[in-house]
């Protein structure tokens, strides 16, 4: 059986964490007492997504769905930096857009060439040799490193094509896709020959081509989840030009009228935006159409709406050189394909601040840890006035300031949070 064709997935990623500082002084024969030596601890690994151009389907995402980097290794004496944790690249085919599982928003839209980090790895600890001051010769404390960040996004698939067909089962989009690019689609004469999206290159002259998708055909009430729903549209919701392709030929005693407004009706339900995309009409099979009655019927409609209508017979070759000229040229003053922006906002992780936090005190520096404060920090971009506000709020409302008061800290005196140092002002 063929693979089945997957086009969305739901994954948990997680970045590795950071290893440990170490503490260790440095040893020699006849040397008494060496400084601090002790290395730091190495950068937790990252997840990376990247993109497989020979990948066309989410499958393997139905199979694992946890992705976990390395962590970092611990620090260790004579200044040596643990390893850093291996980063782990996550391979998707081209067009997957990236949202968050919990709000929706698109993280990012996998269809260049750029990798995109979905998760950081958290940062490695400090080695004590790191914290020996003019006061503070003989530094017993080194740093844990950060947490990596764990994220719940869904993937999904939204084919690069500049054209798409749409249409009912069995009027030939199939057909007319393997008459003008080199792709095989399984053609036949029953209704969802087509079960997933196929994509080809179709080449007009030098230099002109465009991508043109054929999806499973759609019926009445696809929004409904009828035949097979109308899914497989998100596979055109990109493109920049709409191809529908309407029988005319009467042989299943349809009217091509009533079938290009119910298709028309059926797209406006899956998104209003997509139902005003540029579209061209092809009625097909006019090789064997009985009476060109519904035939012109569809014309004098179609281009009553301002619509171009190619009449065609894809499986004889007639009408497909037009159709597609014309798709080019139409092509020429359309905006490129769509590529997503990201909507997704980094918001504060809710920290849970009442545990009490562990307080050392060497000399004039007072060394503070605990898991929601690793947690905390691990989250906040220093490097953002915001973030770095939101980070010192939550300091203070968790009571920390009060307690290192209590316990006697002096302004000037230094406080150490794992990675970040400063000195103490009321
Ligand atoms: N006579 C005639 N038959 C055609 C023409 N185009 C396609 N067909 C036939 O119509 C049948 C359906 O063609 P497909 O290309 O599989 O139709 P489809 O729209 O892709 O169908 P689904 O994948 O089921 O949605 C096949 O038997 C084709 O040979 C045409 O121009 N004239
Ligand atoms: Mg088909």
């Amino acid at each position: 059986m063929a693979a089945p064709f997957v086009d969305k997935a739901k994954i948990t990623v997680r970045s590795g964490n950071g290893g440990n500082g170490a503490v260790a002084f440095h040893r020699e024969k006849y040397v008494a007492a060496g400084g601090p030596d002790g290395g730091d601890g190495g950068r937790g690994g990252d997840i990376i997504l990247q993109v497989d151009g020979h990948l066309s389907t989410l499958m393997d995402f139905r199979y694992k769905r946890k992705y976990t980097a390395g962590n970092g290794m611990d620090g260790t004496g004579k200044r040596c930096t643990g390893k850093d944790g291996a980063d782990l690249v996550i391979k998707v085919p081209r067009g997957t857009v990236v949202r968050d599982a919990e709000t929706n928003e698109i993280i990012c839209d996998m269809s260049g060439t750029e990798p995109f980090v979905l998760a950081k790895g958290g940062k490695g600890g400090w080695g004590n040799k790191h914290f020996a001051t003019p006061t503070r010769q003989v530094p017993n404390f080194a740093k844990s490193g950060l947490p990596g960040q764990t994220r719940e996004v869904v993937l999904e698939l939204k084919l690069l094509a500049d054209v798409g067909l749409v249409g009912f089962p069995n009027v030939g989009k199939s057909t007319l896709l393997s008459v003008v690019s080199k792709a095989q689609p399984k053609i036949a004469n029953y209704h969802f020959t087509t079960l997933f999206p196929n994509l080809g290159v179709v080449y007009v002259e030098e230099g002109v081509s465009f991508v043109l998708a054929d999806i499973p055909g759609l019926i009445e009430g696809a929004s409904e989840g009828a035949g097979l729903g109308h899914d497989f549209l998100r596979h055109v919701d990109r493109c920049r030009l709409l191809i529908h392709v309407v029988d005319v030929s009467g042989s299943e005693g349809r009217d091509p009228v009533a079938d290009f407004e119910a298709i028309r009706a059926e797209l406006a339900d899956y998104s209003p935006e997509l139902a005003s995309r540029p579209m061209i009409v092809a009625g097909n099979k006019a090789d064997i159409a009985e009476d060109r009655t519904g035939l012109e019927a569809l014309k004098a409609h179609v281009e009553g709406l301002g619509m171009e209508f190619f009449e065609l017979s894809a499986a004889a070759h007639q009408g497909t050189r037009e159709l597609m000229l014309a798709a080019a040229r139409k092509l020429r003053d359309l905006p490129p394909i769509t590529v997503y922006e990201p909507t997704f906002v980094e918001r504060p992780p809710e920290v849970d601040t009442s545990a009490p936090l562990e307080i050392a005190h060497e000399d004039d520096t007072w060394i503070v840890e605990g898991p929601w404060l690793q947690r905390l920090m691990s989250n906040t971009n220093f490097d953002d006035f915001e973030s770095r506000s939101w980070f010192d709020r939550m300091l203070r409302q968790s009571g920390l300031y009060d307690r290192l008061e209590e316990m006697g800290i002096q302004d000037g005196d230094i406080v150490s949070l794992y990675n970040l140092e400063f000195e103490y002002q009321k």
